[in-house]
């Protein structure tokens, strides 16, 4: 099964700040792996396997970084310098690379002389070293791309001592374990205390190879839910979900710690897309809970 997050829409900022609050509440609040709710159920989200941020993998070293700030960000040219070894036989790799921003042609990644046009992103001149998989000897560039609107993802990067060649990109709000496994935020129940997650992926061959991870452990426990999401009243599970989804905004409702019950969860097999479902309110109003993702 095959992702292409570039394609992927995204939620909108308004949205996708609250999630990256979670996340980073969930991060803070290290003890808070395992939480115990009426039910006396004790459940564990990502982080208890080891998935965090993808910054928290960045490297700390600093490439060098010029641009003319005079220019328009979309006019951006951003010229960068560093040396790291890339494929860890000890040597430090030359890094040189031009990344121009909103499509313009010509950008490139240029390791040791060996060059890889890049031939389609809109870098916001964030570059840093990550290492995607600590089992192997690589440390991979990781370049920030804003995309077409508002669906920011990370574009990876590999030198092997002979090529430079592309890893992969996937959401810049994905989760990874270092040590190859990633979780896209499309496949992660954002706005859920504790989070958990409908797939696990994984780069091979310069795709995004997904594994489906079983949601129905979930059904039937509580959860606490912030943020804003869209909440249809109904009264029983409907046997097909997508005629209930208006996107009205006269459904929206704002949730803050709210304990909520998941009553079921919907999840196309091919497109595990976790936002959809079926809830119960602490008020006992039951309905199809769903959250804006994309544009
Ligand atoms: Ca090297
Ligand atoms: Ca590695």
């Amino acid at each position: 099964m095959f992702m292409d997050f570039k394609k992927m829409k995204k939620s909108k900022n308004i949205l996708f700040y609250p999630c990256l609050g979670l996340i980073l509440i969930s991060l803070l609040s290290g003890c808070d792996l395992g939480i115990i709710w009426d039910d006396i159920e004790v459940m564990e989200g990502p982080e208890s396997e080891g998935f965090l941020v993808m910054d928290e993998f960045f490297k700390d070293y600093n490439f060098n970084i010029s641009f003319d700030d005079n220019l328009e960000f979309y006019e951006r040219i951003y010229s960068i310098q560093g040396e790291y070894d890339m494929n860890g036989d000890g040597k430090e790799d030359i890094i040189n690379a031009l990344l121009k921003a909103d499509y313009q042609k010509g950008s490139y990644i240029e390791v040791n002389d060996k060059k890889l046009t890049i031939d389609y992103c809109n870098p916001s001149g964030e570059i840093n070293m990550i290492d995607l998989d600590n089992r192997d000897d690589y440390t991979e560039i990781a370049i920030f791309d804003e995309g077409a609107s508002a669906d920011p993802t990370l574009m990876f990067y590999r030198y092997d001592g002979n090529e430079v060649y592309f890893v992969g990109s996937i959401d810049e709000d994905a989760l990874m374990d270092g040590h190859g496994k990633f979780i896209s935020s499309f496949h992660l129940s954002r706005y859920f205390n504790p989070q958990f997650y409908s797939a696990w992926g994984e780069f091979k061959n310069n795709q995004y190879v997904l594994t489906n991870h079983d949601v129905k452990q979930y059904i039937g426990k509580t959860f606490e839910v912030s943020g804003t999401g869209f909440f249809e009243p109904l009264n029983k599970m409907p046997e097909n979900y997508q005629e209930y989804i208006t996107w009205d905004g006269d459904i929206i409702r704002e949730f803050n710690k709210t304990k909520v019950k998941i009553l079921d969860i919907y999840i196309n097999e091919l497109d595990p897309t976790l936002n959809w479902f079926f809830v119960e309110l602490p008020n006992g109003e039951k309905g199809l809970l769903y959250f804006w993702l994309g544009d």
